[in-house]
């Protein structure tokens, strides 16, 4: 009885904690304990667009890309402000794509901000390649408010979902003085371990000053009786929980990043590995070593005499790939966005050296063109940047010339044009007997887009081998030169 007795006891005494617990636990989740000890600074112009850019200068970031929105147009104005030069493009995957390249290159974050929903649905391919290249990229992504998320907010979808699958660390800032912790976080991730994307999501309300967001809170007609009173101390509590805390100084610097390094012990066990080998394979990382020298290629010949061939009615790419390769500066930098063009062109262009190649990598998707050369031409202004496109490829990316043009970064572009998706016509054709879909028009245009004297250079080189008429072209591309002095466009028609 006595044994019951205290049972009971127990029972009464956990029937009275739970409903303490959970008070505590609501109490704690609507910050009434954070507001104790933080004040919110209702007339503090500031926005948590300035905590943003704060953390990106003291990351070193030097470029951010975009395609504006209103959802992130405070982060882009604060970290122009702070000096990070701000890089708007025409897609917001190639806003991405150009955020891989930089990482590529500079051997640190690329960061890309675009707007709520579809800016950030359009990047979900080039986030995908930056996973599967371990590209280390931080996107911000804008958000519908916080209370207005699953409420039919324009551009509200579940944004969450779709990158958890896609990325290392993915946050959704929930108060202004979550900005600084989580993009530092958010930062040491993409670089430590495997590289690779992160993503960080910033609800509207988190990046306006309190003046502006707090008009958006107050309703119209104020609810009325004891529920009006809850919601409208629930509303006042949520604002003021936005925005408790958020401008106390905060450390911006970055966190230590986590590169896994071999052991001795791994080394010296692979050592072993490999001395008792019978065929020693060494696996090297990406891009570490040189390229062969033309001598030692096998293909080498093959090509040659390819490029020697005649062709009835259109130019030889062979022979325009080894004509371009013979231009192409020793410093040069070359993007590779197409099928069979690009992939004859991987066997006939000598790469510079390393980090001087960048293609998809194991995603293989088309479309990486014009992204990666802007990245490319702001990491190395000084180098010649070349994209390698097939006809197909071009069409993904062709609206970045006019990026390059007002961002002033000259890049060339060589486009193979077969007028064919030739990669998938090659095998659909005889295996399937129909070349539907495979088809593109020749549009009486193969576009060469040159900057200075290479354009002279190539189109002596062209007309050489007595292929390639040039031709002046329409007043748009005119244009074009008239708004840029330093690019030219020349015509090719066969
Ligand atoms: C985003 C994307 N869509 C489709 C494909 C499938 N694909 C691979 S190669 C290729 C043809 C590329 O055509 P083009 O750029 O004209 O190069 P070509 O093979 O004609 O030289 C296609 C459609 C892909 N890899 N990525
Ligand atoms: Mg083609």
């Amino acid at each position: 009885m006595e044994s019951l007795g205290a049972v009971g006891a127990v029972l009464g005494c956990s029937a009275c904690c739970i409903p303490v617990v959970a008070l505590l636990l609501a109490a704690y989740k609507l910050g009434l304990f954070y507001q104790l000890f933080h004040q919110t600074e209702t007339e503090s112009p500031r926005h948590g667009g300035e905590s943003v850019a704060e953390v990106l200068r003291a990351h070193g970031v030097k470029f951010l890309f975009t395609l504006v929105g209103g959802h992130i147009s405070p982060i882009l104005v604060a970290c122009e402000k702070v000096g990070i030069r701000i890089v708007d493009t025409r897609h917001e995957a190639s806003a991405v794509f150009a955020a891989d390249a930089v990482a590529r290159l500079s051997g640190t974050v690329g960061v890309a901000a675009v707007t709520a929903g579809p800016g950030l649905t359009n990047t979900v391919t080039a986030v995908k390649n930056a996973q599967m290249a371990e590209s280390p990229v931080l996107l911000l992504g804008g958000g519908a408010a916080t209370l207005l998320q699953g409420r039919g907010a324009l551009q509200d979808i579940d944004q969450m979902s779709l990158f958890k699958p896609l990325c290392k660390f993915c946050a959704s800032i929930r108060t202004v003085r979550e900005i600084v912790p989580t993009l530092r976080k958010a930062l040491a991730i993409a670089q430590s371990g495997t590289p690779g994307p992160v993503f960080v999501e910033f609800p509207i309300d988190t990046l306006y000053p309190y003046h502006l967001v707090s008009k958006e809170f107050a309703p119209k007609t104020p609810p009325k009786g004891l529920m009006g009173s809850i919601i409208s101390w629930y509303l006042r509590n949520h604002l003021k929980n936005l925005f408790a805390g958020a401008w106390e100084a905060r450390d911006v610097c970055p966190l230590s990043v986590h590169i896994p390094q071999a052991t001795e012990d791994q080394v010296q066990k692979c050592i072993e590995l490999v001395s008792r080998a019978k065929k020693p394979v060494i696996l090297l990382g990406s891009q570490v070593t040189l390229p062969p020298s033309p001598s030692d290629h096998q293909f080498v010949f093959y090509f040659r005499a390819k490029a020697d061939e005649k062709t009835e009615r259109h130019l030889n790419p062979i022979k325009v790939l080894h004509c371009v390769d013979e231009l192409m500066a020793e410093d040069s930098i070359i993007v590779a966005d197409g099928g069979d063009f690009v992939g004859t062109a991987a066997y006939i262009m000598r790469p510079r050296g390393p980090l001087r190649w960048l293609d998809p990598g194991a995603f293989g998707t088309l479309g990486v063109g014009g992204g990666f050369a802007l990245g490319a031409k702001l990491c190395r202004p000084e180098s010649e940047v070349w994209i390698i496109y097939g006809d197909g490829s071009l069409g993904y990316s062709v609206a970045e010339f006019d990026t390059f043009t007002r961002h002033k970064t000259p890049v060339l572009a060589l486009v193979g044009n077969d007028a064919c998706w030739s990669q998938i016509s090659r095998e659909q054709v005889p295996i399937l007997g129909s070349n539907v879909a495979c088809g593109l028009a020749f549009t009486g245009n193969c576009f060469i887009f040159f900057a200075g004297r290479k354009t002279y250079r190539l189109c002596l080189c062209l007309f050489s081998i007595k292929l390639v008429r040039v031709l002046l072209i329409s007043l748009l591309l005119l244009k074009i030169i008239t708004s840029w002095p330093m690019v030219t466009v020349e015509k090719a028609t066969s």
